[in-house]
Protein backbone atom coordinates (compact mmCIF):
# COMPACT_ATOMS: atom_id res chain seq x y z
CA UNK A 1 0.00 0.00 0.00
CA UNK A 2 1.88 3.62 -1.23
CA UNK A 3 0.83 6.82 0.11
CA UNK A 4 -1.79 8.48 -0.92
CA UNK A 5 0.45 11.63 -2.08
CA UNK A 6 3.63 12.11 -3.03
CA UNK A 7 6.40 12.26 -0.32
CA UNK A 8 7.49 15.28 -2.59
CA UNK A 9 4.23 17.42 -2.18
CA UNK A 10 5.78 17.75 1.78
CA UNK A 11 9.58 19.55 1.46
CA UNK A 12 9.92 18.26 5.23
CA UNK A 13 9.30 14.29 4.36
CA UNK A 14 11.41 14.37 1.16
CA UNK A 15 14.74 16.43 2.81
CA UNK A 16 13.93 13.62 5.12
CA UNK A 17 13.47 10.31 3.13
CA UNK A 18 13.98 7.94 6.34
CA UNK A 19 11.63 9.87 8.96
CA UNK A 20 8.84 7.84 9.34
CA UNK A 21 6.54 10.17 10.87
CA UNK A 22 3.93 8.71 12.69
CA UNK A 23 2.54 11.52 14.69
CA UNK A 24 -0.07 13.65 12.57
CA UNK A 25 -2.64 13.27 15.56
CA UNK A 26 -0.36 15.66 17.22
CA UNK A 27 -0.05 17.57 13.89
CA UNK A 28 0.33 17.05 10.32
CA UNK A 29 3.61 17.90 8.06
CA UNK A 30 2.51 20.70 5.27
CA UNK A 31 2.08 20.14 1.49
CA UNK A 32 4.09 23.14 -0.49
CA UNK A 33 0.27 24.19 -1.85
CA UNK A 34 -0.46 25.24 2.02
CA UNK A 35 3.23 26.78 2.41
CA UNK A 36 3.04 29.01 -1.06
CA UNK A 37 -0.12 30.14 -0.64
CA UNK A 38 0.76 32.00 2.69
CA UNK A 39 3.39 33.21 0.81
CA UNK A 40 1.71 34.65 -1.79
CA UNK A 41 -0.69 36.15 0.64
CA UNK A 42 2.00 37.99 2.57
CA UNK A 43 4.08 38.65 -1.10
CA UNK A 44 1.15 39.89 -2.91
CA UNK A 45 -1.79 40.81 -0.73
CA UNK A 46 -0.52 41.75 2.42
CA UNK A 47 -2.58 44.35 4.14
CA UNK A 48 -4.64 44.70 7.83
CA UNK A 49 -8.36 43.89 5.82
CA UNK A 50 -11.44 45.39 6.93
CA UNK A 51 -9.70 48.91 7.98
CA UNK A 52 -8.34 50.42 5.12
CA UNK A 53 -9.90 52.95 2.21
CA UNK A 54 -7.19 51.80 -0.11
CA UNK A 55 -7.10 48.89 -2.48
CA UNK A 56 -4.40 46.71 -1.37
CA UNK A 57 -6.49 46.43 1.88
CA UNK A 58 -9.41 45.42 0.05
CA UNK A 59 -7.34 42.29 -1.68
CA UNK A 60 -6.77 41.28 2.17
CA UNK A 61 -10.38 41.66 3.06
CA UNK A 62 -11.12 39.32 0.04
CA UNK A 63 -8.58 36.89 0.47
CA UNK A 64 -10.00 36.37 3.83
CA UNK A 65 -13.55 36.07 2.96
CA UNK A 66 -13.18 34.21 0.02
CA UNK A 67 -10.90 31.68 2.73
CA UNK A 68 -14.19 31.33 4.62
CA UNK A 69 -16.06 30.61 1.53
CA UNK A 70 -13.46 27.75 0.89
CA UNK A 71 -13.45 26.44 4.54
CA UNK A 72 -17.41 26.63 4.40
CA UNK A 73 -17.96 24.43 1.64
CA UNK A 74 -15.17 21.97 2.51
CA UNK A 75 -17.43 21.52 6.15
CA UNK A 76 -20.78 21.75 4.53
CA UNK A 77 -21.37 24.96 6.01
CA UNK A 78 -24.63 26.65 3.51
CA UNK A 79 -23.87 29.96 5.55
CA UNK A 80 -20.51 31.42 5.56
CA UNK A 81 -20.92 33.90 8.09
CA UNK A 82 -21.64 30.76 10.51
CA UNK A 83 -17.86 29.91 10.04
CA UNK A 84 -15.85 31.64 12.88
CA UNK A 85 -11.71 31.79 12.65
CA UNK A 86 -10.10 30.68 15.88
CA UNK A 87 -6.64 29.81 17.51
CA UNK A 88 -7.44 26.09 17.09
CA UNK A 89 -10.10 23.56 18.53
CA UNK A 90 -8.90 24.49 22.37
CA UNK A 91 -9.63 28.20 21.08
CA UNK A 92 -12.94 27.42 19.75
CA UNK A 93 -13.94 25.19 22.39
CA UNK A 94 -13.08 28.26 25.42
CA UNK A 95 -15.62 30.33 23.39
CA UNK A 96 -18.19 28.06 24.04
CA UNK A 97 -17.65 27.30 27.28
CA UNK A 98 -17.21 30.76 27.96
CA UNK A 99 -19.56 32.46 26.27
CA UNK A 100 -22.59 30.27 25.54
CA UNK A 101 -21.81 28.64 29.12
CA UNK A 102 -21.82 32.36 30.87
CA UNK A 103 -24.84 33.15 29.19
CA UNK A 104 -27.06 29.96 29.55
CA UNK A 105 -25.80 27.86 32.26
CA UNK A 106 -26.44 28.51 35.79
CA UNK A 107 -27.17 26.50 39.07
CA UNK A 108 -29.74 23.36 38.67
CA UNK A 109 -28.14 23.15 35.39
CA UNK A 110 -26.22 20.17 34.16
CA UNK A 111 -23.28 19.73 31.56
CA UNK A 112 -22.42 16.27 30.07
CA UNK A 113 -19.17 15.32 28.72
CA UNK A 114 -17.64 12.02 27.74
CA UNK A 115 -14.82 10.35 29.65
CA UNK A 116 -12.78 10.19 26.37
CA UNK A 117 -12.46 13.90 26.10
CA UNK A 118 -8.95 15.99 25.60
CA UNK A 119 -8.43 18.40 28.15
CA UNK A 120 -9.61 21.29 25.93
CA UNK A 121 -12.95 19.63 25.48
CA UNK A 122 -12.88 18.48 29.34
CA UNK A 123 -11.53 21.41 31.44
CA UNK A 124 -13.06 24.19 30.22
CA UNK A 125 -16.77 23.06 30.64
CA UNK A 126 -15.77 21.57 34.61
CA UNK A 127 -14.63 24.99 35.14
CA UNK A 128 -17.72 26.92 33.79
CA UNK A 129 -19.62 24.04 35.50
CA UNK A 130 -18.17 24.99 38.43
CA UNK A 131 -18.22 29.21 37.99
CA UNK A 132 -22.50 28.81 37.65
CA UNK A 133 -22.98 26.03 39.87
CA UNK A 134 -23.70 23.51 37.39
CA UNK A 135 -23.51 20.09 37.82
CA UNK A 136 -20.72 18.12 35.45
CA UNK A 137 -21.46 14.63 35.20
CA UNK A 138 -19.02 12.80 32.86
CA UNK A 139 -20.68 10.42 30.46
CA UNK A 140 -19.32 6.12 30.58
CA UNK A 141 -17.78 4.82 27.45
CA UNK A 142 -18.17 1.86 26.01
CA UNK A 143 -15.50 -1.09 25.96
CA UNK A 144 -14.70 0.24 22.52
CA UNK A 145 -14.16 3.87 23.76
CA UNK A 146 -16.96 5.17 21.72
CA UNK A 147 -19.40 7.17 24.52
CA UNK A 148 -21.98 4.84 25.83
CA UNK A 149 -25.28 6.52 24.22
CA UNK A 150 -27.53 3.82 26.31
CA UNK A 151 -26.28 5.48 29.65
CA UNK A 152 -26.26 8.55 28.11
CA UNK A 153 -29.64 7.97 27.16
CA UNK A 154 -30.95 7.60 30.96
CA UNK A 155 -28.64 10.23 32.65
CA UNK A 156 -30.24 13.05 30.48
CA UNK A 157 -32.95 15.19 31.91
CA UNK A 158 -34.85 18.60 31.38
CA UNK A 159 -32.11 19.94 33.13
CA UNK A 160 -28.90 18.94 30.64
CA UNK A 161 -28.31 22.28 28.73
CA UNK A 162 -25.20 21.06 26.71
CA UNK A 163 -23.60 17.59 25.74
CA UNK A 164 -19.93 18.33 24.56
CA UNK A 165 -18.55 14.91 23.12
CA UNK A 166 -15.39 14.52 20.29
CA UNK A 167 -16.48 12.98 17.38
CA UNK A 168 -12.96 10.97 16.98
CA UNK A 169 -10.71 10.37 20.14
CA UNK A 170 -7.55 11.52 19.88
CA UNK A 171 -6.22 8.02 21.90
CA UNK A 172 -8.54 5.51 20.90
CA UNK A 173 -9.13 6.31 16.98
CA UNK A 174 -13.09 5.87 18.42
CA UNK A 175 -15.60 7.27 15.94
CA UNK A 176 -18.39 8.37 17.95
CA UNK A 177 -22.27 8.04 16.74
CA UNK A 178 -22.55 11.80 16.12
CA UNK A 179 -26.44 11.29 15.63
CA UNK A 180 -27.27 9.10 17.92
CA UNK A 181 -25.90 11.54 20.71
CA UNK A 182 -27.79 14.50 18.84
CA UNK A 183 -31.26 12.59 18.69
CA UNK A 184 -30.56 11.96 22.83
CA UNK A 185 -29.68 15.69 23.29
CA UNK A 186 -32.37 17.03 21.39
CA UNK A 187 -34.93 14.47 22.80
CA UNK A 188 -34.40 17.23 26.14
CA UNK A 189 -33.68 20.38 24.30
CA UNK A 190 -29.76 20.20 25.53
CA UNK A 191 -27.08 21.65 22.68
CA UNK A 192 -24.33 19.17 21.05
CA UNK A 193 -20.82 20.50 20.92
CA UNK A 194 -18.45 18.43 18.82
CA UNK A 195 -14.84 18.55 18.90
CA UNK A 196 -13.83 17.60 15.78
CA UNK A 197 -10.14 18.05 15.96
CA UNK A 198 -9.49 14.14 15.02
CA UNK A 199 -12.34 14.07 12.29
CA UNK A 200 -12.20 17.01 10.09
CA UNK A 201 -8.58 15.51 9.04
CA UNK A 202 -9.26 12.35 8.13
CA UNK A 203 -13.02 12.08 7.10
CA UNK A 204 -15.99 13.90 5.27
CA UNK A 205 -17.74 16.40 7.73
CA UNK A 206 -20.81 17.94 6.16
CA UNK A 207 -21.87 19.96 9.47
CA UNK A 208 -25.38 21.44 8.04
CA UNK A 209 -26.65 17.85 8.19
CA UNK A 210 -24.76 16.41 11.29
CA UNK A 211 -26.91 17.80 13.37
CA UNK A 212 -24.55 19.54 16.11
CA UNK A 213 -25.29 22.93 17.01
CA UNK A 214 -21.54 23.52 17.43
CA UNK A 215 -18.23 21.96 15.62
CA UNK A 216 -14.33 22.89 16.45
CA UNK A 217 -11.33 22.08 14.59
CA UNK A 218 -8.03 23.01 14.16
CA UNK A 219 -6.07 24.04 11.05
CA UNK A 220 -2.75 22.31 12.11
CA UNK A 221 -3.70 18.65 12.00
CA UNK A 222 -5.46 18.76 8.74
CA UNK A 223 -1.99 19.77 6.85
CA UNK A 224 -2.84 23.78 7.17
CA UNK A 225 -0.79 26.37 9.69
CA UNK A 226 -0.58 26.59 13.24
CA UNK A 227 -2.72 28.79 15.19
CA UNK A 228 -5.56 29.02 13.01
CA UNK A 229 -8.81 26.86 13.25
CA UNK A 230 -12.85 26.99 13.04
CA UNK A 231 -15.71 27.07 15.26
CA UNK A 232 -18.60 26.32 13.37
CA UNK A 233 -22.33 26.99 14.71
CA UNK A 234 -26.02 26.80 13.63
CA UNK A 235 -27.09 30.65 12.96
CA UNK A 236 -29.37 30.65 15.91
CA UNK A 237 -26.89 29.48 18.72
CA UNK A 238 -24.42 32.02 17.33
CA UNK A 239 -26.76 35.06 17.08
CA UNK A 240 -27.99 34.31 20.43
CA UNK A 241 -24.20 33.97 22.19
CA UNK A 242 -22.85 36.85 23.27
CA UNK A 243 -19.26 38.08 22.22
CA UNK A 244 -16.18 35.96 23.71
CA UNK A 245 -13.67 39.00 23.29
CA UNK A 246 -14.15 42.42 22.87
CA UNK A 247 -12.29 45.20 20.55
CA UNK A 248 -11.60 46.26 17.24
CA UNK A 249 -13.70 44.77 14.39
CA UNK A 250 -16.10 43.37 16.56
CA UNK A 251 -18.27 46.34 17.38
CA UNK A 252 -21.10 48.30 15.38
CA UNK A 253 -21.16 51.40 17.60
CA UNK A 254 -19.17 52.45 20.51
CA UNK A 255 -21.00 54.79 23.09
CA UNK A 256 -19.34 56.21 26.22
CA UNK A 257 -21.57 53.92 28.52
CA UNK A 258 -23.12 50.77 25.87
CA UNK A 259 -21.67 49.10 23.06
CA UNK A 260 -23.82 47.55 20.23
CA UNK A 261 -22.26 44.28 18.34
CA UNK A 262 -20.95 43.91 14.38
CA UNK A 263 -22.87 40.83 12.97
CA UNK A 264 -21.30 37.37 12.23
CA UNK A 265 -18.56 35.81 11.52
CA UNK A 266 -17.04 39.15 13.02
CA UNK A 267 -18.98 39.93 16.11
CA UNK A 268 -16.94 36.63 17.09
CA UNK A 269 -13.78 37.74 15.82
CA UNK A 270 -12.46 40.56 17.68
CA UNK A 271 -9.05 41.91 16.31
CA UNK A 272 -6.84 41.83 13.54
CA UNK A 273 -8.13 38.39 12.40
CA UNK A 274 -4.81 35.56 11.15
CA UNK A 275 -5.83 36.48 7.46
CA UNK A 276 -2.43 33.84 6.49
CA UNK A 277 -3.76 31.31 8.98
CA UNK A 278 -7.14 31.66 7.55
CA UNK A 279 -5.48 31.21 3.60
CA UNK A 280 -3.34 28.31 4.37
CA UNK A 281 -6.63 26.98 5.98
CA UNK A 282 -8.21 27.13 2.73
CA UNK A 283 -5.57 26.34 0.83
CA UNK A 284 -5.39 22.74 2.68
CA UNK A 285 -8.78 22.25 2.57
CA UNK A 286 -8.62 22.25 -1.72
CA UNK A 287 -5.84 20.03 -1.26
CA UNK A 288 -7.99 17.27 0.80
CA UNK A 289 -10.69 17.76 -1.31
CA UNK A 290 -8.66 17.18 -5.12
CA UNK A 291 -7.63 14.12 -3.47
CA UNK A 292 -11.37 13.08 -2.28
CA UNK A 293 -12.13 12.82 1.68
CA UNK A 294 -13.11 9.33 1.22
CA UNK A 295 -10.20 8.33 -0.37
CA UNK A 296 -8.29 10.01 2.50
CA UNK A 297 -10.58 8.07 5.08
CA UNK A 298 -10.23 4.81 2.93
CA UNK A 299 -6.34 4.79 2.90
CA UNK A 300 -6.07 5.78 6.82
CA UNK A 301 -8.59 2.94 7.29
CA UNK A 302 -6.55 0.29 5.46
CA UNK A 303 -3.07 1.55 6.80
CA UNK A 304 -4.48 1.41 10.57
CA UNK A 305 -5.90 -2.07 10.04
CA UNK A 306 -2.68 -3.34 8.81
CA UNK A 307 -1.04 -1.66 11.91
CA UNK A 308 -3.53 -3.03 14.30
CA UNK A 309 -3.38 -6.67 13.06
CA UNK A 310 0.82 -6.26 13.19
CA UNK A 311 1.29 -4.68 16.41
CA UNK A 312 -1.53 -6.72 18.78
CA UNK A 313 -0.01 -9.93 16.73
CA UNK A 314 3.11 -9.08 19.48
CA UNK A 315 3.05 -11.16 22.70
CA UNK A 316 2.61 -8.68 25.71
CA UNK A 317 1.54 -5.59 23.62
CA UNK A 318 -2.07 -4.15 24.61
CA UNK A 319 -3.56 -2.36 21.88
CA UNK A 320 -6.34 0.46 23.14
CA UNK A 321 -9.55 0.78 21.78
CA UNK A 322 -11.49 -0.28 18.83
CA UNK A 323 -10.52 -3.54 16.51
CA UNK A 324 -8.72 -2.38 13.52
CA UNK A 325 -11.62 -1.69 11.13
CA UNK A 326 -13.94 0.79 13.18
CA UNK A 327 -10.85 3.38 13.94
CA UNK A 328 -9.41 6.23 12.65
CA UNK A 329 -6.09 6.57 11.68
CA UNK A 330 -5.11 6.35 15.45
CA UNK A 331 -3.10 3.07 17.54
CA UNK A 332 -2.47 3.56 21.12
CA UNK A 333 -0.81 0.56 22.72
CA UNK A 334 1.08 -0.62 25.53
CA UNK A 335 3.81 -2.96 25.30
CA UNK A 336 4.37 -5.02 28.23
CA UNK A 337 6.28 -2.85 31.60
CA UNK A 338 8.16 -0.71 29.14
CA UNK A 339 7.69 3.01 29.89
CA UNK A 340 5.56 4.96 26.69
CA UNK A 341 8.61 7.26 26.67
CA UNK A 342 11.29 4.96 26.43
CA UNK A 343 9.68 3.48 24.05
CA UNK A 344 9.33 6.18 22.29
CA UNK A 345 13.09 7.20 22.85
CA UNK A 346 13.99 3.59 21.62
CA UNK A 347 11.80 4.24 18.24
CA UNK A 348 13.07 7.81 17.23
CA UNK A 349 16.51 6.32 17.19
CA UNK A 350 15.17 4.44 14.28
CA UNK A 351 13.85 7.79 12.86
CA UNK A 352 10.19 6.64 13.39
CA UNK A 353 8.38 9.56 15.33
CA UNK A 354 5.52 8.52 17.68
CA UNK A 355 4.17 10.11 20.85
CA UNK A 356 4.16 8.53 24.06
CA UNK A 357 2.27 10.38 27.74
CA UNK A 358 -1.49 11.38 28.22
CA UNK A 359 -2.16 12.57 25.49
CA UNK A 360 -4.23 15.47 27.23
CA UNK A 361 -6.72 12.89 28.34
CA UNK A 362 -5.99 12.44 31.84
CA UNK A 363 -9.61 11.61 32.95
CA UNK A 364 -9.28 8.88 29.60
CA UNK A 365 -6.01 7.27 31.12
CA UNK A 366 -7.80 6.86 34.38
CA UNK A 367 -10.63 4.92 32.47
CA UNK A 368 -8.21 2.81 30.83
CA UNK A 369 -6.22 1.95 33.96
CA UNK A 370 -2.67 3.30 32.33
CA UNK A 371 -0.98 6.20 33.42
CA UNK A 372 -0.08 6.58 29.17
CA UNK A 373 0.28 4.91 26.38
CA UNK A 374 2.23 5.33 23.05
CA UNK A 375 0.17 5.98 20.38
CA UNK A 376 1.30 5.71 16.73
CA UNK A 377 -1.29 8.25 14.03
CA UNK A 378 -1.16 8.01 9.99
CA UNK A 379 -2.37 10.46 7.64
CA UNK A 380 -2.15 10.15 3.36
CA UNK A 381 1.71 10.68 3.22
CA UNK A 382 1.92 7.16 5.19
CA UNK A 383 2.48 3.77 4.16
CA UNK A 384 2.85 0.38 4.41
CA UNK A 385 6.54 0.56 4.75
CA UNK A 386 5.75 2.89 7.60
CA UNK A 387 3.99 0.00 9.59
CA UNK A 388 6.24 -2.02 8.61
CA UNK A 389 9.11 0.04 10.46
CA UNK A 390 6.54 0.06 13.60
CA UNK A 391 6.31 -3.13 13.84
CA UNK A 392 9.95 -4.23 13.24
CA UNK A 393 10.78 -0.97 15.64
CA UNK A 394 8.48 -2.79 18.35
CA UNK A 395 9.78 -6.01 18.10
CA UNK A 396 13.32 -4.80 18.47
CA UNK A 397 12.26 -3.44 21.67
CA UNK A 398 10.95 -6.03 23.06
CA UNK A 399 14.26 -7.61 23.22
CA UNK A 400 15.96 -4.67 24.39
CA UNK A 401 13.76 -4.92 27.30
CA UNK A 402 13.70 -8.21 27.36
CA UNK A 403 9.70 -8.35 27.79
CA UNK A 404 8.28 -11.46 27.49
N1 LIG B 1 -9.38 17.94 20.78
C1 LIG B 1 -8.79 16.82 20.33
C2 LIG B 1 -9.62 15.59 20.12
C3 LIG B 1 -7.41 16.83 20.08
O1 LIG B 1 -6.84 15.72 19.62
C4 LIG B 1 -6.67 18.01 20.29
C5 LIG B 1 -5.18 18.06 20.10
C6 LIG B 1 -7.34 19.15 20.72
C7 LIG B 1 -8.69 19.08 20.97
C8 LIG B 1 -6.65 20.46 20.91
O2 LIG B 1 -6.27 20.97 19.69
P1 LIG B 1 -5.35 22.27 19.59
O3 LIG B 1 -5.01 22.36 18.15
O4 LIG B 1 -6.18 23.40 20.07
O5 LIG B 1 -4.17 22.01 20.47
N2 LIG B 1 -4.56 16.81 20.24
C9 LIG B 1 -3.25 16.55 20.36
C10 LIG B 1 -2.77 15.25 20.49
O6 LIG B 1 -3.47 14.26 20.50
N3 LIG B 1 -1.42 15.28 20.60
O7 LIG B 1 -1.03 16.55 20.53
C11 LIG B 1 -2.15 17.34 20.38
Amino acid sequence: MSALVPRSDFSLLSTNPNLVYLDSAATAQKPRAVLDAMNDFYETDYANPHRGAYALSARATERYASARGAVARFFGVGDEACVIFTRGTTDSLNMVASAWGRANLGAGDEVIVTGAEHHANFVPWQQIAIERGAQFTICPLAADGRADVEALATLVSGRTKVIAFNHVSNVLGAINPVSEIVAIARAVGALTVCDGAQAAPHMFVAFDALGVDFYAASAHKMLGPMGTGVLIGRREVLDAMPPYQTGGDMIAFVGDERTTWNVLPHRLEAGTPNVAGAVGLAAACDYLTAIGMDAVAAHERALVRLAYERVSALDDVRVHGPSGSERSGVLSFTVGDIHPHDLATLLDERGICIRAGHHCAQPLMRRLGVAATARASFYIYNDENDVDQLAEALESAKRVFAVA
